[in-house]
């Protein structure tokens, strides 16, 4: 039988990698897997706590209110960074400001991190596969004193390590510290993060495309053209390619990943912006397609050359093969 690697072995047998070897950015990506041990423990039980258990409105068993899955891995996740000392501030989709961490210890922390605790919340209670999205950066403020917007804004392209979390048929934690791509598949029985994914890489080309077609009428006529020739057999497989749209961005990405695709998030009159935020939805997930050989564009420009101006910036978004979000650009 051959040797399996658990998450944190591999953590501590890549840490020679990292720009700064001090066993910080090791002990922080442990955090990050320990937080997300106890989201996919939270996540497998939503159905029973929200439909048996909670069913007398919204309290749980022990007559507690119930609180909201994503609320609660937004502080599963808050309380593994303040009390890990590797993190001195975080920003999150649930919050609207970015948090300075207060504590002595949390200040001497080096990284921020800017996270989606659990994205595709639409999907939680229909049982379909959501995620955590998270990034990583070396603060710019200096060591001691509390985070600041500044340490939060960074262009992506500044990252250290991003990664996603996809709870869906088994919970599966893909990273990358910017030295290619790995993802651990967890066993639930034993609580343990097993290298499952080895150097993980997208392919060039793919034939699926995932894009909400509900929203075609608005398109711009390059993205029009792109979906036309998506369906038609005159693309370079001869045949029409297959959509697939789980309206969940994590799942929609991990299996674009693993069997070449492209995901689109346009901008549209309804989203004028784009819909999904840069900071902590395109910006790790850009991260990992580029590290996998992918690419991630808001349709003009590569999104981890864009510098943000706001917290909770949107964009529009075209990750996946290389090839196919070339050809979506109209290139
Ligand atoms: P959320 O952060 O509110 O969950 O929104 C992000 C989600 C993505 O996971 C998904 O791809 C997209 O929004 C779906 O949007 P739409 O329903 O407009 O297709
Ligand atoms: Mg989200």
């Amino acid at each position: 039988m051959s040797k399996l690697t658990t998450l944190h072995e591999f953590i501590v047998a890549k840490q020679k990698d990292f720009p700064f070897a001090s066993g910080e950015l090791s002990r922080l990506l442990s955090d990050i897997a320990l937080a997300a041990k106890i989201v996919s423990n939270d996540v497998r039980k939503a159905g029973l706590v929200d439909h048996i258990l909670g069913a007398q409105g919204g309290q749980n068993v022990q007559g507690e209110e119930q609180q909201k899955l994503d609320v609660v891995a937004d502080e599963a996740f808050i309380r593994a960074f303040e009390n890990g000392g590797e993190v001195c501030g975080i920003a999150s989709e649930e919050n609207d400001d970015y948090l300075a961490f207060s504590s002595e210890a949390a200040q001497k922390g080096n990284y921020v991190v800017l996270f989606d605790p659990l994205d595709g919340s639409s999907n939680i209670d229909v049982n379909v596969s959501i995620g955590t999205i998270f990034s990583i950066y070396r603060r710019i403020s200096p060591n001691g004193t509390p985070a600041t917007l500044a340490d939060m804004l960074q262009t992506g392209d500044q990252q250290v390590a991003a990664g996603y979390v996809l709870y869906g048929s088994s919970t599966i934690l893909v990273y990358s510290t910017g030295k290619g791509v790995n993802g651990f598949t967890l066993d639930p029985a034993i609580g343990e993060f097993f290298l499952s994914h080895p150097d993980m890489k997208m392919p060039e080309e793919g034939r699926l495309y995932s894009i909400n077609e509900g929203n075609l009428q608005d398109f711009n006529p390059t993205l029009r053209a792109y979906l036309d020739y998506c369906q038609s057999d005159q693309n370079q497989t001869g045949k029409p390619y297959s959509g697939r749209y789980i309206g969940s961005l994590v799942a929609d990405f991990h299996r674009n990943l693993i069997k070449g695709g492209i995901y689109i998030y346009p901008t549209v009159p309804s989203a004028p912006q784009g819909r999904l935020r840069l900071l902590y939805e395109c910006n790790p997930l850009a991260f990992i397609a580029e590290q996998a050989g992918g690419l991630a564009t808001d349709g003009q420009q590569r999104i981890l050359a864009i510098k943000p101006s706001q917290l909770h910036q949107r964009v529009g978004f075209y990750i996946g093969s290389k090839k196919m979000v070339e050809k979506a650009m109209g290139n």
